[in-house]
């Protein structure tokens, strides 16, 4: 296991598309215990194989509160196969655009097919926080951020600012 370097904006493999897993073999295993290694020490509540630059249709999810039981998820070649006309406004926030928060309007509900661990078939229809994080850890393996979803104005903002922090390091 190992804690794997978060990409932050403006980083460009942010906006890779991820291909499907082909085989659960020891190399997905080990990219899930990254993963999740990774999330946990971060915190995060999801994290996708995108963020750690790593081209695959994965991602974990964990949405114990601290005080509960870890409850540990991986989506491996997640899909949306429905989500609801029925739209909610949530705050969001991404580890890959440190410190920056604002609200997103996805669809409530939504239906996600995706393989376990073992590389069964499941199916699981979310709402509330899990939906929100579904969509948002999909978005991931397109290449899509949060930040897509909100005001050009904003989002122009967020971006000149991750982009003068990186000329401010080098
Ligand atoms: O830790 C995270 N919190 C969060 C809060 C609201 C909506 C989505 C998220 S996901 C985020 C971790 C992350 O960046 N996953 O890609
Ligand atoms: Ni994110």
């Amino acid at each position: 296991m190992a804690v794997r370097e978060i990409l932050i904006l403006p980083d460009k493999r942010l906006r890779h598309v991820a291909e499907p897993v082909k085989k659960i073999d020891a190399g997905i295993r080990k990219l899930i215990d990254d993963l999740f290694e990774t999330m946990y020490d971060a915190p995060g509540i999801g994290l996708a194989a995108t963020q750690i630059g790593v081209k695959k249709r994965v991602f974990t999810v964990d949405l114990a509160k601290k005080e509960e039981p870890k409850n540990p998820q991986v989506f491996i070649n997640p899909q949306i196969v429905w989500s609801s006309d029925e739209k909610a406004t949530h705050e969001e926030g991404c580890l890959s655009i440190p410190e920056f928060y604002s609200e997103v309007e996805r669809p409530v509900q939504v239906k996600v097919k995706y393989l376990d661990l073992e590389g069964e078939p499941r199916e699981v229809e979310a709402n509330g926080l899990l939906a929100t994080c579904l969509q948002h850890e999909i978005d991931h393996l397109y290449g899509i951020l949060f930040i897509d979803h909100i005001s050009k104005l904003k989002r122009d903002r967020v971006i000149k600012k991750f982009a003068k922090a990186v000329k401010r390091a080098s």
